[in-house]
């Protein structure tokens, strides 16, 4: 049944894209422009989490009036602890709304409770605070164990709601992924691809995202080596929600390790046609329904063959895996090595073989026919592993080396599909070998990506570093506001200057509610949070006995194209930061992916970061 919704779901997508950019003021009718009818609940829009206490604390309200409003902050209790008048900002070309808005940075009472209320209408409540997002660190890492294949969902460690049976392995009535075949071009063999990361809302697993994933929560962790203010120990063994705890490793280097294995799985065996490359993809050879329990899936599953891209994602993420568990399994820290580099001298060998975009019967096609961005990628990663200098000059003789822009699309963002990025964060900000002026050209290249991101989020009435092409929200467009976040702090990191941490904490205030729908996109933050996500097993929406999405679960976010038919239905005509609906079966607009998931872990680490050290908050 799904099946069929996927493939009318993304025909439809070119259809049904509503006209993004220039906004008729005339138009107005009160506030808001004509659209679908959504409950937007107060005006008044706020980070519904809340404002660490040192950092910027600015909101949005939604009005037809054109001149200055006046804005009251209150206490729990009622009491008036500031007030002051808006800004009028006109009309925000993402959401057709007319708006202003309204900035209370200078308090720095702590507290919880806060509301702002402006024209008689008040806002969610919210918390001033220096520890708002320790568990969003802890939740949003949560979501990869949560989502682990082949093990049981042990419910001592994450609630009994949460618990299952192990999916994917030996036991009937599915068949498992011990034992997947592999049938093309005169191969006929068998391999074991257990273990990983169920992509998302269907239980696929694909190389290109798991690839990115696992190097954004490797990343979190390496970020806590070099970046000032940033504590390891918060990621540490015993910190987070793994059942490795005691075995002397960090646990999310515990978490990554359980994709790391998976991956090496995923590479063709040395002796079988195309050795060295990594199979695209394993997943179920049809759609299966929703709700389905992982354990629950009797879909025979495939393997899809190799391609370019996903040899080059194995490669990058275990360059960088080989790198970090060296003082922790130097074993198989030497296994990663030895794997990265045979999937590069493979990719080299066979650099055009691209996987179909039109692959999307039982999972995702995650078609990429441009992989030069893998290949910048890793290069990077394989060169700051290893210095050698084959590496550092596949990524210096690149066309994408120098090209800001190539590196960090400023009309969108890093994505599975947009790799290069990764690699030049990581040569600005992990020791590596490059000469002083060939890091600083990098560190460069940072900080002009990070100062556009920055820019796009002073322009923005909602203060989002994300200004997507034509106007229009991408499917996932929640993960690209997050990784021009990523890019803004490591740009913080690099300089100490505010203005990119500002512009982060503006993306955290848009993500959790200061936003035109007035919605947290995360479960279980805020008092609007998404939490229909489309998912097989956390699909309580559509069956009472299973749970909601888990805390810390981030939804896709509003998407222009509305490529499935409860959004074609309900959004059609909406403005592009307006296309979202928190329905399960909405899934062009609220899945939740492990590439989504990560770069709000990544986020979350930094800033916990920010409100625990005051190194963090006072850099300037
Ligand atoms: O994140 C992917 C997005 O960029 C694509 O536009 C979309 C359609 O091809 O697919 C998204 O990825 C989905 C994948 O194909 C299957 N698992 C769920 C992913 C998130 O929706």
């Amino acid at each position: 049944m799904l099946g069929a919704a996927v493939a009318a779901g993304l025909a439809l997508g070119a259809l049904t894209a509503p006209a993004a950019g220039a906004v008729d003021n005339r138009a107005l009718r009160g506030a808001e422009t004509a659209g679908p009818k959504v409950d937007t609940g107060s005006p008044v829009r706020v980070n519904q989490v809340g404002y660490l206490t040192h950092g910027p604390k600015k909101g949005t309200v939604v009005t037809s009036a054109t001149k200055p409003l006046k804005w009251t902050l209150r206490a729990a209790d009622g009491t008036k602890r500031a007030s002051g008048t808006t800004t009028p900002a006109g009309v925000d070309p993402s959401s057709r709304q007319n708006v202003q808005t309204f900035d209370f940075s200078e308090v720095t009472g702590k507290g919880e409770g806060y509301t702002v209320t402006v024209d008689g209408k008040k806002s969610e409540p919210f918390t001033i605070g220096d520890n708002l997002y320790s568990s969003l660190r802890t939740d949003s890492l949560a979501y990869f164990y949560h989502n682990r294949s082949g093990t049981k969902i042990d419910g001592d460690l994450v609630g009994a709601k949460y618990a299952r049976p192990a999916g994917h392995d030996k036991a009937a009535p599915h068949r498992g992924d011990t034992d997947v075949p592999f049938q093309q071009g005169g191969s006929d063999y068998r391999r074991n691809v257990s273990g990983g990361w169920y992509d998302a809302g269907d239980q696929g697993k694909y190389v290109v995202n798991g690839g990115i994933s696992v190097a954004q929560l490797m990343s979190a962790f390496e970020r806590t080596r070099t970046a000032k203010g940033a504590d390891a120990k918060p990621l540490g063994d015993g910190r987070l929600t793994v059942p490795e705890h005691g075995n002397g490793t960090p646990d999310i280097l515990d978490e990554a390790r359980w994709e790391m294995d998976f991956l090496l799985r995923m590479q063709v065996p040395k002796g079988k046609p195309l050795a060295g490359m990594a199979f695209h993809k394993t997943h179920d050879k049809q759609w299966t329904g929703i709700p389905t329990r992982p354990d629950q899936d009797k879909q025979q599953r495939v393997l899809r063959p190799p391609s370019t891209a996903a040899t080059l994602n194995l490669a990058a993420a275990a360059a960088q895996s080989a790198r970090l568990f060296k003082p922790y399994d130097p074993d198989f820290s030497a296994r990663c090595l030895h794997s990265a580099r045979t999937a590069w001298d493979a990719a080299k060998a066979h650099p055009n073989m691209f996987a179909s975009d039109q692959d999307s019967t039982g999972g995702g096609a995650y078609g990429d026919s441009n992989v030069k961005d893998e290949f910048y990628w890793a290069a990077a990663e394989l060169f700051i592993t290893t210095g050698d200098n084959a590496y550092r000059k596949a990524f210096l003789e690149s066309r994408l080396h120098g090209d800001v822009d190539a590196l960090f699309p400023r009309g969108g963002a890093m994505s599975w599909s947009s790799t290069a990025g990764l690699g030049a964060l990581d040569l600005a900000t992990v020791p590596n070998q490059l000469t002083d002026k060939q890091r600083d050209a990098v560190r460069t290249m940072v900080t002009k990506a990070a100062d556009r991101y920055a820019s796009d989020s002073a322009k923005s009435a909602y203060g989002v570093p994300y200004a997507p092409m034509g106007g229009k929200y991408e499917w996932g467009s929640n993960s690209q506001v997050l990784n021009n976040m990523i890019v803004l702090a490591t740009a913080h990191d690099l300089t100490g200057k505010t203005r990119y941490r500002d512009a982060v904490l503006r993306g955290m205030d848009y993500l959790l509610g200061a936003n035109p729908l007035n919605q947290s996109y995360v479960t279980g933050y805020g008092e609007r949070n998404s939490h229909h996500q489309h998912h097989r097993f956390w699909a309580h929406q559509l069956d009472a006995k299973l749970p909601n999405p888990a805390p810390g679960s981030l939804a896709g976010g509003p998407n222009s194209g509305l490529q499935d038919p409860v959004a074609h239905k309900k959004l059609k005509g909406c403005a592009p930061a307006m296309c979202y609906i928190d329905d399960i079966m909405a899934f062009s607009t609220n899945e939740i992916t492990i590439n989504w998931n990560a770069p709000l872990a990544w986020i979350s680490s930094y800033v916990d970061d920010l409100g625990n050290s005051k190194t963090g908050m006072a850099m300037s």
